[in-house]
Formats: structure tokens, sequence, C-alpha cells
């Protein structure tokens, strides 16, 4: 082609990049989701992606990522580099292709959600969009090539040699500052991206992923996952703090129609399930047509194996897919070249193809491992029966329950209910102790505002199972105050109030009371929680007098702040008093610093990594005393510091 065609060409597709990375600016929401610390993270992901896939093409074993001390990000991988010469329909190089022609494939955009597995470089042009700047180093053929964006993906320095390297070497590095302008903030937290990429290395078998944060000063952090176990390692992982009660973890998997298929499974003498699923390393948390096929086949597995070996009678009802999950740790992963993603967030799978082959190649390596191991399958069976008895047990229960709690007024004293029967404006407060209750009847609003004082201390439900829960007194009153019901016969729509505000002391004690509701609420209200209408009330730590005015703050950082706002003289005589506990503020000061709409802190309870949430009760309410006690001496006020 002539000289002047190129040129023409170029500017054509030149046009067409701008407008394309201009609709990924006008419209960031459309390709990451959100703008804020969610979206924020996501640029790392897409360029971690493309690392992955260079990884599942097999030529990449090393995947570093680093927070550096700007808050932008290095991600460098060991694969083959991504092309540089020509790219035949752009004219410029591939890597300049791959960073600056907006692809069809983007999430949210055509063809669905974000299709990883093979396609190189989807989300690198959406990257480049939403960056200050972005630099990309490709090592090939002995050379070191470097090109650079800047404002938006303009290319500033084109495609060079800066360097030679061994012939041996290859892979790319990119380095990318996100734009402040798109985003609500700049700053990455290591936490997040601690978990995720450690669940990227569970995933991913054998692929070695280093995490580093070299934004401290003096000395920079980091950490290394490697796991050659895959997920067999994750659902070890998971079940640290648990007690399994089978020694071998189930790894099945198997591949039908080039899509692949992988389960990995260990039970535990727990009550809860933890079954996370995965599509091209994609947490499918909605779930799916390959959960649906797996728990399809369990159920079937399990009853068919009992019914034959007489360990369930003929007579018996069979087991439900609550009791065969009962104590299960599940991770499944599948690989899929077309995954179609559906619902709000595209976190559920919707190929219907991959149900049966699900329980197929699920149910074909199950069936083997329970005949070949038939003590672990008598265990197995044997819990999934106790779950099942104990459900028969709670249904009972929560007969006796609707019909005394409801009628005796003994609930009715407990609870000072709000005179609005509108959900909408109606908040409970859960108080502990009558002392507290009192002043928080004193102090609220009785339009919208009940109360709840929690007499005794409520069961600590990581230990019991549901029959064992509405034997409790204060949870039986708290079931019937939310009106959802509670397990299976939950119902979001009937709950009675917006807002669940946990009001205890900041003390360890109240710490307890606290993670004891929280673990009730995420076992078996969980919904409640991911609506998000559960809060902690923030009450004051120090109230500071000076004159006449009487000022309430949270916190030491809030203290100094506002001591440091005070005129000198003022600061000198300013009169510092520690506040005790909700119990021993009266009632204008209850309602002024932690009740009043106007004037309160709430912190909203948010259940963001269930992984994470469910170790962390697992420390603090499983069976094992020694990680509990650690972890409650270093995190006493976890609760004030952690979104769970
Ligand atoms: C730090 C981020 O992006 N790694 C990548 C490759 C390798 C190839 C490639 C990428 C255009 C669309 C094919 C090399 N040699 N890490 C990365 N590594 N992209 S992105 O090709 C992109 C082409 O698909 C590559 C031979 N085949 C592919």
């Amino acid at each position: 082609m002539s000289e002047e065609k190129v040129e023409e060409k170029y500017d054509s597709s030149a046009i067409q990049v701008l407008e394309g990375l201009e609709a990924v600016r006008k419209r960031p929401g459309m390709y990451i989701g959100t703008t804020d610390v969610k979206g924020l993270h996501h640029l790392v992901w897409e360029i971690v992606d493309n690392a992955i896939d260079e990884s599942l093409a097999g030529f990449c074993n090393n995947i570093e990522i680093i927070i550096n001390k700007d808050n932008s990000i290095t991600v460098k991988d060991d694969g083959r580099g991504i092309p540089v010469e020509k790219h035949k329909k752009t004219g410029i190089s591939t890597v300049e292709t791959v960073y600056t022609v907006l692809h069809a494939g983007g999430k949210f955009g055509g063809g669905g959600y974000k299709v990883s597995g093979g396609l190189h470089g989807v989300g690198a042009s959406v990257v480049n969009a939403l960056s200050k700047w972005v630099e990309v180093k490709v090592y090939k053929d002995s050379k070191i090539y470097y090109i650079k964006f800047e404002n938006g993906g303009h290319t500033v320095e084109p495609l060079k040699v800066i360097g030679e390297c061994e012939p041996n070497r290859t892979g790319t590095f990119v380095t990318f500052k996100p734009d402040p302008d798109i985003f609500d903030t700049d700053i990455y937290d290591y936490n997040t991206l601690m978990v995720r990429v450690r669940e990227l290395a569970f995933l991913n078998k054998g692929l070695r992923l280093t995490l580093r944060d070299d934004r401290d000063l003096d000395e920079s952090t980091g950490e290394t996952f490697l796991y050659e176990g895959g997920i067999s390692e994750y659902v070890k992982f998971i079940n640290q703090e648990k007690t399994p009660i089978h020694e071998d973890i189930i790894h099945l998997e198997g591949e039908e129609n080039n899509v692949m298929f992988e389960v990995a499974m260990q039970y535990n003498t727990g009550y809860n399930e933890n079954i996370y699923s995965f599509v091209n390393n994609i947490n499918t948390h909605d779930g799916g047509t390959h959960e649906e096929g797996v728990k399809r086949a369990l159920t079937r597995v399990i009853n068919s194996y009992a019914k034959k070996n007489n360990i369930l009678k003929e007579k018996d009802e069979s087991l439900t897919g609550d009791d065969v999950k009962e104590g299960l740790t599940m991770i499944i992963s599948c690989k899929h070249p077309n995954p179609q993603f559906e619902g709000q967030t595209k976190g559920r799978l919707g190929n219907s193809e991959v149900r049966k082959l699900a329980d197929s190649i699920f149910a074909k390596g199950f069936e083997k491992f329970l005949l070949e191991n038939p003590s672990e399958a008598k265990v197995i069976i044997e819990k999934a029966i106790l779950a099942s008895r104990a459900r028969h047990a709670a249904k009972k229960a929560r007969e006796i329950t609707r019909k005394s709690d409801l009628a005796v007024s003994n609930f009715f004293g407990k609870l000072s209910d709000c005179k609005s029967k509108d959900p909408k404006e109606s908040e409970i407060f859960i108080v502990e102790g009558d002392s507290a209750g009192g002043s928080a009847k004193k102090g609220r609003d009785s339009m919208t505002q009940a109360i709840l004082p929690l007499r005794g201390k409520i069961l600590n439900v990581e230990k019991n199972r549901l029959d064992r829960a509405l034997g409790n007194e204060e949870i039986r009153t708290i079931i019937t105050a939310f009106g959802t019901g509670i397990g299976d016969e939950f119902d979001l729509s009937k709950l009675r109030y917006d807002k669940i505000v946990i009001m205890t002391d900041a003390d360890v004690d109240g710490s307890h009371i606290r993670v004891l509701l929280l673990t009730l609420f995420y076992r078996f209200f969980r919904p409640i929680v991911e609506e998000g209408h559960v809060y902690a009330a923030q009450p004051p730590l120090y109230r500071i007098m000076h004159g006449k005015t009487r000022k309430y703050v949270l916190n030491d950082d809030e203290l100094n702040e506002y001591l440091n706002s005070l005129p000198e003289n003022i600061r000198d005589r300013a009169e510092i008093a520690r506040m005790k506990g909700l119990g021993e503020m009266d009632a204008e000061e209850l309602n002024e610093t932690t009740m009043d709409i106007e004037q309160r802190t709430l912190r909203k309870i948010t259940v963001d990594d269930l992984v994470e949430a469910d170790s962390i009760f697992q420390k603090l309410m499983g069976e094992e005393v020694e990680p509990r006690r650690k972890f409650i001496e270093e995190n006493a006020q976890y609760v004030e510091n952690l979104d769970i």
C-alpha cells in the first residue's frame, strides 16, 4: 500500500480511536460499572486479566502487581509480550491498537459481560481512556519496546526501542495512573487487591502472583501467592478455622465440548454452606447453571447412595438440597469460551447447556468418590440426616414460636415499638441491657424509632443450628420484631424497619454482643445485611466542654481535630470527658449524639467479601477458641474499622 494510502487510513482510524475512547470517558459506568473505589480497583483487574489470559494460553507463569508511591499501578507478566509489528487492519502497531481501539466485547458493551479467556487486551483501551497516563513496555526479540499515552489515551510517545534485553526474556509491563477527574478516589486499598489476587492464584493453579505496596516511605510490603493445588487449596483455606469431617478434599474435573469444569469440596462440622462459583475466573455471586447442575447432582447422588446402602430407609423422606449443603465448603470453577452473564450485576451464568454438563461431570466424579470411600460417605450422609432432623425440629419450634410469642405479652413487654407502621421511615435500635434501653426509650423519636433492649446474651448461632437458635428467647424476639421470618421462610418484603441499628457500647463487651448479632444476621438474615438495612450506631467517645458549649466526638482523631480548631486560650480551659458507655448517658445526650437523625453518625454494615467476612466470623464465633481470643485481642474495636 503506498504511503498516502496508509496515511489517510491512519487518520480515519485515528478519529475512530479518539471517538471510541471519548465515549468511554463520557460514560465510564458503561464499561467499568462505577467510578467509585470499586471502579478504581476494576482498572487493575482489566489489565491483570490480560496477563492471566496470556497465562491461560500457556505462556506466562509470573504476574507482579505493584502499588507505586503515587498510587499508579504497575502490572508485569512474563508472557510473550504484546506484538509490536503493524496491525493489518489499523496500520499501527498491535500494542498501540490494543491500547487505543475500543473492542466491542467490553463489559456491559457488545456481547454482555467482559469476555476474558483468549481475547487479549479487551479492557486495555478502557483503562487507557480512564487514565492520566499509561506506559507500556514490551520485552521480546532481545529488545525493550516502549510506548506512552496521556490524558485518556492520546499517544504521546510513539512505539520505539529503548533498550536491549536477554534473547529469551519476554513479557509485558504496564503502568497506569487513573485519571482523578474520573474517579471519586485515587487511593488503592491493599486488602481489596490482596483478596482478589489471592483468589486468582487459587483459581489458576501454578500461576505465581505477587502483590507489592511501595507507598510506605520506609519499607514496601508484599505477598506472593502460588497454589499448585488450585481450588483444592482454596477449600483448605476457607476451612482452615473449621473442623473437617473427612480428611481429603474431594476434587472432580471434566471437559465437554471445550467447556472445562472443576469442583473442590470438603464438609466441616459447621452448619453453614460456603459455596463459591466462578466462570473464567469471574465470581458468579448469583450462581447460575453451573451451580444449579452441581447442587442438583449432589442431592440426587447422596439420596440414591443413602437409599442403596440402607443408611436411609425406603420409607424415609428424601434429603433436601439444604440438608446436603449443611457444612459444605465448595468451589466450582468453569472455563467457558462464550459465557452469557445475566442479572443486574452480571453475576449469574445463563448458559443453559452448562446445567446438564455440570450435573453429569459432578455426578460421575462424586459417585465414584462415595463408592471408593464408604466411611467418608457414611459420615457425610449422616450429617445430612442430622440436618434434616434439625430442619423438622426447627419447623416445629417455629410453629410454637409463631403461636406463642406474638400472643404472649412478654414479647411486647420487650419491644417498645414505634407508632409509625411505615417500614420506610421506621428504625429499630437494638440496645444492651435495660439501663441503655431506658434512656433510649426516653431519648427516641417514638413516631419512627423502636427500641429493643436485649437482656441476656444472644446465642452464638455459629455453633448452633436453626432449631437451637429458635429456642433462644432473645432470638425469637428479634425474629418477631423484624417480621421477616427466618431461614427458608425468610421474606425480606415483610421487614418492619428500614434501619436496624445495633447500639452497643464501644467496649469489648459491646463489641462481643455486636458480633453475636452480626453472626445471627449474617447466618439467618443475610439479605437484610446485603440490602444495607443494618447499621452500627457510633456513640461518642469523648465530650468536650468549654463555656456553655458541649461537643461530642467519635474518636481520638476527631478529638484532636476539634481541639486544634479551638483558640489556644479556650483549648487550654476545655474539659474533656471520656464517655463510659451508652448506659451512663442521659436521654437527651443519647438522642443528640447517637439517635437524632440530623446529628448522629451511623456506620452501614455491608457484607462486601463473603470469604473474608466468613473467616472473620469463624475466628470470632467458630469452635476453636485460640483464633478467636487472638483475633479479639488484636481487633477489639474491629467492627469500627471493618465493613464486613
Ligand atoms: C501487564 C498486562 O497485557 N499481557 C499480554 C499478550 C500477548 C499477546 C497478545 C497480549 C491482539 C488481540 C491477539 C503475543 N504473541 N499484560 C498483558 N500479553 N496480547 S496482552 O496478543 C494480542 C493480539 O489478540 C500475544 C502471540 N499471540 C498473542
